[in-house]
């Protein structure tokens, strides 16, 4: 260690800040547990063993090295010590951290959303966060090769991780696609304490991992011994002692650690004492300063951990550092298998309490018990980097969106068009005009940007890359649809199939005006049955709050030829549940370009994060899009757009043939069952001339609206309506509904709960066939066969006062 280190000046404080983390996190949950009242009898929960894994580390990280330009993804259940440091640097109050877990107090896992502006990245379902660094260090790179990123410095995007969590497959994914991209301002941090949940990790992880990472083209940093122990290591004896180290299993070390000074002693002089070097090298120390030692590994000495980061602070290269910690460490829970969900008993409080040196009613004190005084620590706090400067949350203006969207260019020939056809055509439209907002988009595709129909925008925009590249095909004259040409002004992120990394990067761009001060507006695209694969991340990025379009095409069983794996059957249902995240699913192309207008403005507008019950369809709040296309071809409908029609479209149907008083049915469908159900009401309307048929263009905002009208009137707005309601409220009451979609029919199936009509849903249920259309939808009772049928026994044409509603 370089010696200008051990003169540090700020070390002293850093390691009574650190103390007063490990004390307040563990404090933290120990009231949530065994003092706050807890009216369900329900464990609480809260991590001291993890977070206190971790305290050194973010000590270092918060206090001295981190700048107010970084941004970090925290180990999740190393919450409690990262409130503990925002209530230090007092970003958060002691009232949240009273109800820790409770309602409205500091999240269990750090939440962009609920905590506020501190949380960088939420983090939580493990592995997410540490690959939506990687990515937001792409969306970075990109902004500033678009020269958007003003004078700001580069910030590092870093990850606090489990050595655990680096078992969840994303990571592997992203890392992956990292050294594709080139990214850089990249610190993952392994939190090496070689315990799991369950129990202690097999031997030799960190091997793994370090090939892994320099397979890569990663900077690897061990940080296994502490200071103390390197000094050990000096003396006489001390080598056969680094050996012992090196060569002793993580369990027997863990339990070692767990039983203290004098467990350590007997096995060290067993093992290695020779009444020589060694054996005086152990009688040197008391057992409290033995266990000290051997509980110095480099994730918990300050000196080698400062020193570890700030050499690097210059290098942009990605870098890993493996520090080796004690999960529990400074706790008397320290290195016990079970100590993931272990809490420490009242006892071992009162004796924890004591060593902090803190008085009983003085607990959340700030300052309690320190060695220093309170001035002292209060001026290195109110100077640390990270807080200087800017907040952490920063804002973008708001991009204007034209009224209406470019059109596609519709010759007389063109009448059939599917609404995936439609979106490329529109895109490669709003690439060809010079509108401001259209420089903010940014498009990605996990190797599906021809097949989704991305060809025309990309050909206009190119790929980005911090490099040009040109097209070797077209260089070399070869005829090809498609130029694959790569600029730093491109607009299109290419990314390999992996789908996980789609929405992560989706993720991390649609949070660019918070991170970066940089708005854009990301659209990205895959078939729709891969949505599956990468659900919980897009989960995650709605969580965060993150802002983007989803395109998602081809669905259902339009993919029929592709067989019962690629077709996608419960998306519609994915779409209506996912929190912040609008569904839509058109059939036709001038009802698609009504949505995309509507999805770029929806993606800006911000509200309060929590919809309340007057904003349930998070109208003011805004969200992400998804829209679920198809590759049917439909006869478009010759129409003019209305603001009327546009306004119903987007609140999720309209009437494409309005029912007339004594309707006995109408028929209500979604998207690419368009023609069935037209058909079916040719065939029906011969001989019930009031049937309707209702175009239902967004499930998900129909239901929601509903929804919200029926909360609000529940509280007291007692004239509070729905579209769904207006829409049917002239219906008659023995009216039956017959619902179809491309989908699961539950999609729809709650229609008749509105008003209380009979209904019977179709969709598809089971895993699909191969097969034509025609075969395929008569397979599942679909085609307009199967909806008159479905007419033909909902509605028999019986006399009104013989139905029942049911
Ligand atoms: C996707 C996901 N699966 C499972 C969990 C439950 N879980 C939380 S922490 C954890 C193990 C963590 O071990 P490690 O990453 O080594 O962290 P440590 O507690 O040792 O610091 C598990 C399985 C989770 N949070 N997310
Ligand atoms: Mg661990």
């Amino acid at each position: 260690m370089p010696d200008g280190l051990k003169k540090d000046a700020r070390l002293p404080v850093l390691a009574e800040l650190e103390k007063k983390i490990l004390w307040l996190a563990s404090w933290t949950i120990h009231n949530a547990n065994h003092l706050r009242d807890n009216d369900d009898g329900l464990k609480v929960g809260g991590h001291q063993a993890s977070s206190a894994s971790l305290a050194t580390i973010l000590t270092a990280l918060y206090f001295a090295v981190l700048k107010t330009e970084d941004r970090v993804a925290v180990k999740p259940h190393a919450g409690p010590a990262f409130h503990a440091i925002q209530y230090l640097l007092g970003r958060q109050s002691k009232d949240k951290l009273i109800k820790f877990r409770g309602y409205k107090g500091a999240q269990s896992y750090p939440s962009r959303t609920k905590d506020g502006e501190m949380v960088d990245f939420s983090t939580g379902s493990v592995g997410l966060g540490v690959a939506e660094t990687l990515f937001a260090s792409l969306a970075q790179d990109y902004v500033r090769a678009h020269g958007w990123g003003g004078d700001r410095p580069l910030g590092r995007m870093v990850a606090l991780i489990g050595d655990a969590e680096m078992d969840e497959g994303n990571i592997f994914e992203a890392l992956l696609e990292g050294w594709k991209q080139g990214v850089e301002n990249l610190w993952w941090i392994i939190d090496y304490n070689r315990q799991s949940l369950d129990a202690i990790a097999r031997e030799g992880l960190f091997e793994r991992l370090e090939a892994l990472f320099k397979a890569f083209g990663w900077n690897v940093v061990v940080l296994k011994y502490g200071v103390l122990q390197e000094a050990a290591f000096a003396e006489p004896g001390g080598e056969r002692l680094r050996e012992w180290i090196d060569r002793c299993p993580n369990s027997l070390y863990s339990s070692l650690l767990f039983q203290g000074g004098r467990a350590w002693r007997k096995r060290l002089t067993d093992e290695l004492g020779d009444q020589g070097p060694v054996s005086a090298l152990l009688a040197k120390r008391s057992d409290e300063e033995l266990a000290t030692l051997m509980a110095n590994l480099g994730g918990h000495d300050m000196p080698s951990l400062l020193e570890a980061f700030e050499s690097r602070a210059q290098d942009p290269n990605p870098t890993v550092f493996i520090a080796y910690t004690v999960k529990g460490f400074g706790l008397p829970l320290a290195g016990h298998k079970d100590n993931h969900a272990g809490l420490m008993t009242e006892a071992q409080m009162v004796s924890f309490r004591a060593t902090n040196h803190v008085r009983e009613g003085h607990e959340w004190d700030k300052f309690e018990g320190l060695a220093l005084p309170a001035s002292e620590i209060e001026a290195f706090l109110s100077n640390v980097p990270f807080t200087q400067g800017p907040g952490r949350k920063l804002n973008a203006p708001i991009l204007p969106i034209p009224e209406t969207l470019p059109q596609p260019p519709q010759t007389k020939t063109e009448s059939l068009m599917s609404t995936q056809q439609g979106f490329g055509l529109i895109l490669a439209e709003i690439g060809r005009s010079d509108a401001a907002f259209a420089d903010r988009i940014v498009t990605t595709s996990p190797d599906v940007t021809v097949s989704t129909n991305l060809g025309g925008w990309v050909n206009r925009r190119k790929l980005f890359a911090r490099e040009h590249a040109k097209d070797l095909f077209r260089t070399e004259k070869i005829p090809s649809t498609y130029v694959w040409d790569f600029a730093p002004q491109g607009q299109h992120i290419e990314l390999g199939i992996a789908e996980m990394n789609l929405f992560l990067l989706l993720s991390a761009l649609g949070l660019s005006h918070q991170l970066f001060g940089t708005r854009l507006l990301p659209v990205g695209t895959l078939y729709d049955p891969f949505i599956a694969r990468g659900l919980d991340a897009l989960n995650y990025a709605c969580y965060q709050d993150a802002r983007f379009l989803l395109v998602a095409t081809p669905s259902g069983i339009t993919l029929s030829g592709e067989g019962g794996a690629h077709q996608s059957i419960g998306t519609p249902l994915i779409g209506m549940a996912q929190d912040g995240l609008a569904a839509f699913e058109p059939a036709f192309v001038d009802e698609l370009a009504v949505m995309l207008r509507f999805a770029f403005d929806y993606m800006q507008r911000d509200g309060d994060a929590e919809p309340d019950a007057r904003n349930w369809l998070r109208d003011s709040t805004g969200g992400s899009v998804y829209l679920r296309l198809s590759t049917r071809p439909l006869e478009q409908p010759r129409r003019a757009m209305t603001p009327e029609l546009a306004r119903a479209i987007v609140d999720g149907a309209y009437w494409l043939r309005e029912p007339g008083p004594n309707a006995e049915a109408v028929i209500a469908y979604t998207g690419a069952l368009a023609p069935e159900a037209i058909a079916a009401i040719g065939r029906l309307g011969e001989d019930r001339r009031d049937i309707g048929l209702l175009a239902v263009t967004s499930a998900d905002r129909l239901n929601a609206g509903w929804t919200a009208a029926q909360r609000a009137r529940e509280n007291g707005l007692a004239h509070a309506s729905s579209h769904v309601e207006r829409l049917m409220k002239s219906l008659p009451r023995h009216c039956g509904i017959v619902t179809v979609l491309d989908g699961h029919p539950a999609t729809l199936g709650w229609l008749g709960a509105v008003l209380g009509h009979r209904t019977r849903s179709l969709g598809v249920e089971h895993f699909g066939q191969t097969g034509s259309l025609a075969e395929l939808y008569r397979h599942y009772g679909i085609d307009a066969d199967g909806i008159v049928a479905a007419v033909e026994a909902i509605a028999p044409g019986r006399p009104v006062r013989h139905i029942r509603s049911v």
